[in-house]
């Protein structure tokens, strides 16, 4: 009679962590005096938690993006076009025609601009995973895909491709930090 190679099904499912939290961090900077701090925590596959503290802000809503590359060499113009894996137009976090990285506006007053969203298109790991990648706050209020959208071109009006959302005052690098 020959060993058995391998433990039985049972023992070894044992082996596998399922639901680890992940978490992530961004350290936004910039050339307009805009700054800030971003967090990611991922549970398992379920949502990812956004939670921002940023300084600088206009009073106002301000598009903020996931963009495809933590490419910083040129400032925020290297990060590239927003995190886009399915190959969609731009549009609103709650819209199926969206960005991975279309995360909406979040609202900046007096006093700062302190935001929590949830999202489930910006996981922590696996082919979508959005480590690596750039946060990007930016000068304007984001159309989410509903507004002008008839000039190409960088400065254009481009509401399918950006939601119009104008200068990227600042960005970071998305990056695994202890859970
Ligand atoms: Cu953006
Ligand atoms: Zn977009």
């Amino acid at each position: 009679m020959t060993a058995r190679a391998f433990a039985p099904a049972s023992a070894r499912r044992a082996l596998v962590v399922e639901t680890a939290d992940k978490k992530a961090v961004c350290v936004l900077t910039g050339t307009a005096g805009v700054e800030g701090v971003v967090t990611f925590t991922q549970s398992g596959d379920g949502p990812t938690k956004v939670s921002g503290d940023l300084k600088g802000l206009a009073a106002g809503k301000h598009g903020f993006h996931i963009h495809e590359f933590g490419d910083t060499t040129n400032g925020c113009m290297s990060t590239g076009p927003h995190f886009n894996p399915a190959g969609k137009d731009h549009g609103a976090p709650t819209d199926e025609n969206r960005h991975a990285g279309d995360l909406g506006n979040v609202v900046a007053t007096a006093d700062g601009c302190v935001f929590e969203l949830e999202d489930v298109q910006i996981p922590l790991d696996g082919t979508n995973s959005i480590i690596g990648r750039a946060c990007v706050i930016h000068e304007l209020e984001d159309d989410l895909g509903k507004g002008d959208s008839s000039e190409t071109g960088t400065q254009g009006k481009t509401s399918k491709t950006t939601g119009n959302a104008g200068a990227r005052l600042a960005c970071g690098v998305i990056a695994l930090t202890p859970a």
